[in-house]
């Protein structure tokens, strides 16, 4: 079954978002999401100068095969560009073999190991309070495991938290704004939030928050330690994620569950982490790992070590990118959690999808592959709008992690 052609969809109904559309002799076609937030238009370069001449023509079955040839056939291997293309050609191939064969493709990954996957909200505040406002609309609408974020008191910014009306997004129009950060103030502030949140919502809901790289290891194996009273299911990028030995200190210090890996894109940047059992849940969605091919691989090596899953699922993450995740969740058997982003309404005018959320679970249908479909004809009504997520810098200007 031949790859008779293939283009990038490129559209933005409230974001952007890049799909891969690859076509077979057969009729059939299957999507990607290449999706890689405020670098849109490389990964659309490189997938339709470099990768779309090289697929045309294959047999659209060979699925590890053509993972293999655009991995180890580019030279240059890994990086974000590199593997969201990968990523994107892969999901599309395992959304074909669905179709073909008319089964769910988590069917294809073994069938199901459950019948619905656990998924995490965001409650933000610009105060502790509204944060806790947040926290219970979350509850009330049936979610059982909530990422608490909120503005640090006397800071101007926070990650995570909107500070205009409306949903948050991380990425804003234009180039990357420039953020304030004080990490002494938010070392104080997140053990307050916490106590404060474990009080009011009791011991039973699931607690995460996510620090977004932005503490030094000691930082953040203080801020671990600190927030074992609460419980969380996770604390998430405590550091940045490629110095590995820095979660060697963290773990040194505190029994506080680790989640890292949105970033990341390969199986070697989990290696030193999974195997010597430094974090508990890895966070690499399909749609920047390699795809499914790989994914499967990191969930595998992580089952190894007693580590689970819980996959990047910000509005960044298309639909197409949503579904390829939920039939991972799906499938394996160390699935932990799925962050659920949910997208504003008008994504649903270009994008139509077989998953569905329902008390603090999300759940797929019976769609062959899957289960997404693009209105190309809707899509091209939301032009591409350039978009960047933010940089940090400390009270004295120096230039930070975000
Ligand atoms: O910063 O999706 O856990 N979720 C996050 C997200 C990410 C964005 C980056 O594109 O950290 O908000
Ligand atoms: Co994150």
């Amino acid at each position: 079954m031949r790859i008779t052609g293939a283009k990038v969809i490129v559209c933005c109904p409230s974001r952007n978002f890049v799909t891969l559309k690859i076509e077979t002799e057969s009729g059939v076609y299957g999507l990607g999401d290449a999706t890689l937030n405020g670098r849109e238009l490389a990964v659309v370069a490189f997938l339709e100068e470099h990768c779309i001449p090289a697929l045309i023509g294959r047999d659209a079955r060979n699925i590890e095969d053509i993972w293999h040839y655009f991995y180890r056939g580019v030279y240059w291997r890994r990086g974000p560009v590199n593997m969201a293309a990968l990523s994107a050609i892969d999901v599309a191939l395992w959304d074909i073999k669905g179709k073909v064969l008319n089964t769910p493709v988590y069917n294809l990954l073994g069938g199901r190991s459950r019948e619905r996957a656990l998924v995490y909200a965001h409650a933000t505040g610009d105060t502790l309070e509204s944060a806790l406002g947040s926290v219970a609309r979350a509850v009330e609408n049936g979610y059982r495991a909530i990422r608490v974020q909120a503005a640090v008191p006397g800071s101007a910014d926070a990650y995570g938290v909107e500070k205009g009306k409306g949903p948050y997004e991380p990425a804003k129009r234009g180039l990357a704004h420039e953020e304030s950060w004080d990490t002494p103030a938010y070392l104080r502030f997140l053990p307050q939030l916490f106590a404060r949140v474990r009080k009011e919502f009791g011991p039973s809901v699931h607690l995460l928050h996510d620090v977004h790289h932005r503490c030094t290891p000691i930082e953040a194996a203080r801020l671990a330690k600190e927030l074992e009273p609460y419980h969380l299911w996770w604390l998430e990028d405590p550091v940045a994620g490629e110095l590995q030995e820095g979660l060697r200190l963290i773990r040194r210090h505190s029994t506080t569950p680790i989640a890292i890996g949105e970033v990341f894109n390969t199986i070697y940047d989990y290696t030193t982490l999974l195997t010597e059992q430094l974090i508990d849940f890895v966070r690499m969605p399909p749609a920047h790992g390699g795809g499914i091919t790989h994914l499967l691989k990191v969930a595998a090596l992580a089952s190894v070590y007693h580590i689970k899953t819980g996959f990047h699922g910000a509005t960044d993450i298309s639909p197409v990118g949503a579904a390829a995740a939920l039939h991972v969740d799906h499938a394996i058997n160390n699935f932990g959690i799925q962050e659920h982003m949910p997208h504003q309404p008008l994504v649903g005018t270009v994008f139509d999808v077989g998953y569905r959320f329902d008390s603090g679970d999300m759940y797929l249908d019976e769609r062959p592959g899957l289960g997404v479909d693009i209105d190309e004809v809707e899509a091209e009504k939301y032009p591409y709008q350039p978009a960047s997520l933010p940089v940090a810098r400390l009270r004295d200007g120096t230039l930070w992690h975000w």
